[in-house]
């Protein structure tokens, strides 16, 4: 089998932070995973560097566009290289190859009779490099997604018959109902395409910085639209247009993005590969935003956490378990020093660091460091059958991209192994010069700790590898091969002695902890005595029945898109998932203590069975739950993130 996993490639107007890593992390995951079941795996990575954005940016420091854009794009690279990512090709749009595929399919889909000249009259927003409608726009003429100030353009432009494919695509969602992951965000993107399919501007008149037409269209003024150029390069990489040498890793398996630009991945992408012929890629990964105490970083807020010190604190590996273990894929997560450091220290110290050290400390005092699996089937089948069963079932986790409820699975191999010490203490054994037993049980332990390191390497690449040094073996395609799909045992060996792998962290190691790494102590409130209570106090007048109660349906909603109402000061209008067909247009007065894009992502109750309703025109399909007093509002939300639709009460 062949795996073609992609990031997508950043742009170069300011170096990476802890978002870029965490899709980068991710697909590193995927690929290490294909390779160990020993798939031929392709990895890319790289950088977007055209469009105006880039050349302003470039401006303002002075700088030419290309020097300017080397710098940039030579960070994020050294960036990767620093934190051991696994891609095979870093990608430029810049790069010559890149330029001529992009040229080779702009020219096919004219042939196709895909692509027309026009002019186009709209609200462009720069920073997106993106048009608007006039109806999409914020109050003043702001962005939709950025909220910066748009401006009329109006110029001559190529552009692509995307509303050709909007019956195409949609019937590729109803047929590949896993093309777009997680599935919950499928709804969204469907819901986009049925409001109809506007043709796209596909050229630009008004810079230069880009990837021009083919020389045979005999039109040097227009440079490809920025998207166009960037979405080409998952097959300009493969050779697309040149010698297409790896064009055979085509279709990709999954591309990964963040939700801000699934819409360009899961809709223009998918139409343009169309048009030219050549198969969707499989999954389109869609995860959620990293915020910092609630916010979106932004250099201009000064709250962006930089990846690379929090590596140098922390660990890259433990950093990056952090980030799939914490954030559920799709949902948005919050960084925090105190979140990652409590992981660390009950995950990673606690359940595999110690029980790597127990297994070492007791063959050490038992057999002199030599285990032998010889008597663990006599002991502890059902412990080995019952670690399988948890890895019979990951698989299906990691494919849907779950991949903190892969791990959540993957650790309670570690507390089997943490149970049948206890359970069977072999040092009570060995008293009784039972020592068959004891050293079965330690047997045992090292066998969950080999089985575990194979399923945990592609998130932790380093340290399992030194977990499996420690107990006498590689992490190979055959070391999977034989103890996870073959379910062997360790052959004889002698463990290796080796430091704690994960000391355990106190305080915050991030010294200069800007704004946000400030953790609020938690209110401590002496509790009174519990008594128990004989008679009901509550006021009886107004009182319902549980039948009663439940003729309300409430309902655990993901918010989607948000925006200010205009004209007014309170409402908000928002697309909230309950898991229905299409999303719940809900219009609420909250504008006074919430920011639209402060929840698009986040979770909300709602009462879904009132009638809907017309607020200032809009239509509202729903009701959040809040509460309010003198301080302000604050919405109701569940503790943890729970799937849409699931019921309240
Ligand atoms: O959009 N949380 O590049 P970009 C999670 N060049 N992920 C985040 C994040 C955050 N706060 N911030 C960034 C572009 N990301 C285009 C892509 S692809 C053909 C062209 C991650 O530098 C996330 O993957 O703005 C997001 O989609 C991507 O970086 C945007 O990177």
């Amino acid at each position: 089998m062949r795996n073609y996993i992609t990031t997508p490639i950043y742009y170069v107007n300011g170096e990476a932070h802890i978002g870029h890593a965490y899709t980068t992390f991710i697909a590193d995951t995927l690929a290490r995973h294909s390779r160990l079941l020993g798939n031929e795996t392709y990895f890319l990575t790289g950088t977007d560097e055209h469009g105006q954005k880039i050349e302003e940016a470039a401006k303002k420091l002075d700088k030419p566009t290309q020097q300017f854009a080397d710098e940039i794009s030579a960070t994020f690279k050294k960036l990767w290289d620093e934190f051991d990512i696994s891609y095979d090709q870093f990608i430029r749009t810049t790069d010559e190859n890149h330029k001529k595929g992009v040229q080779a399919a702009f020219l096919k889909m004219v042939e196709k009779g895909d692509i027309y000249k026009d002019f186009y009259e709209g609200n462009y927003c720069v920073s997106c490099e993106t048009f608007f409608p006039e109806s999409q726009l914020m109050e003043g003429g702001c962005c939709p997604d950025c909220g910066r100030a748009t401006s009329i353009v109006k110029e001559e432009s190529y552009f692509f018959r995307l509303s050709k494919y909007e019956k195409p695509l949609m019937e590729y969602y109803e047929a590949h109902t896993d093309f777009i992951l997680p599935k919950s965000r499928r709804n969204e993107v469907i819901s986009f395409v049925r409001g109809g399919l506007h043709d796209l501007s596909v050229t630009r008149t008004s810079f230069n910085w880009g990837v021009h037409l083919p020389e045979s269209l005999n039109d040097p003024k227009h440079v490809m639209y920025v998207w166009l150029d960037a979405l080409m390069n998952y097959v300009t990489a493969l050779g697309y247009g040149d010698d297409e040498a790896l064009m055979d890793f085509w279709p990709a398996t999954t591309q990964l993005v963040g939700k801000d630009i699934l819409r360009f991945h899961a809709i223009y992408w998918p139409a343009f590969l169309m048009s030219l012929d050549l198969p969707l890629p499989k999954h389109i990964g869609a995860h959620g935003w990293w915020t910092r105490d609630g916010e979106k970083m932004s250099k201009s807020k000064g709250n962006v956490v930089d990846p690379r010190e929090v590596a140098k604190h922390y660990g890259v590996e433990n950093f990056r378990y952090f980030m799939m273990r914490e954030v559920p894929f799709g949902q948005d997560g919050d960084f925090s020093q105190r979140a990652l450091i409590d992981r660390m220290n009950s995950d990673l110290s606690n359940d595999l660091g110690n029980l790597l050290n127990r297994v070492i400390g007791m063959s050490e005092k038992y057999s002199d460091f030599a285990i032998d699996s010889v008597n663990v089937l006599k002991y502890h089948s059902k412990e080995i059958t019952d670690a399988h069963v948890i890895i019979d079932i990951l698989p299906e986790l990691f494919n849907d991209l779950q991949l903190h409820r892969y791990l959540e699975e993957l650790w309670k191999i570690f507390t089997i192994g943490n149970k049948a010490i206890e359970e069977h203490a072999p040092w009570v054994k060995i008293k009784e010069g039972r020592v068959d037993e004891a050293l079965a049980t330690v047997a045992l332990v090292a066998n969950l700790l080999a089985k575990a390191s194979l399923v945990l390497h592609c998130i932790m690449p380093h340290t399992t590898a030194t977990v499996a040094d420690a107990l006498g073996f590689e992490i190979t395609s055959t070391s999977y091969t034989n103890l996870i799909v073959n379910k062997e045992l360790l052959k004889p060996f002698t463990i290796k002695k080796i430091p704690p792998l994960f000391p355990r962290v106190d305080e915050p190691l991030m010294q200069e902890a800007p704004k946000a790494m400030i953790e609020v102590a938690p209110i401590v409130i002496a509790a009174p005595k519990m008594e128990d209570k004989k008679e009901s106090t509550v006021p009886l007048e107004g009182l319902i029945t549980i039948d009663q109660f439940f003729q309300t349906s409430l309902k655990i909603g993901t918010v989607l898109h948000a925006q200010e109402v205009p004209k007014s000061s309170k409402l908000l209008k928002l697309q909230v998932d309950l898991g229905e067909e299409t999303p719940r247009q809900i219009v609420a007065g909250i504008r006074e203590y919430y920011s639209a894009e402060s929840l698009i992502g986040t979770q909300v109750c709602v009462v879904a069975n009132l009638k809907p309703a017309k607020l200032m025109g809009m239509l509202s399909e729903g009701m959040l739950l809040a509460a309010k007093d003198a301080d302000g509002l604050s919405l109701i939300r569940p503790e943890k993130p729970r799937s849409v639709g699931s019921s309240i009460g």
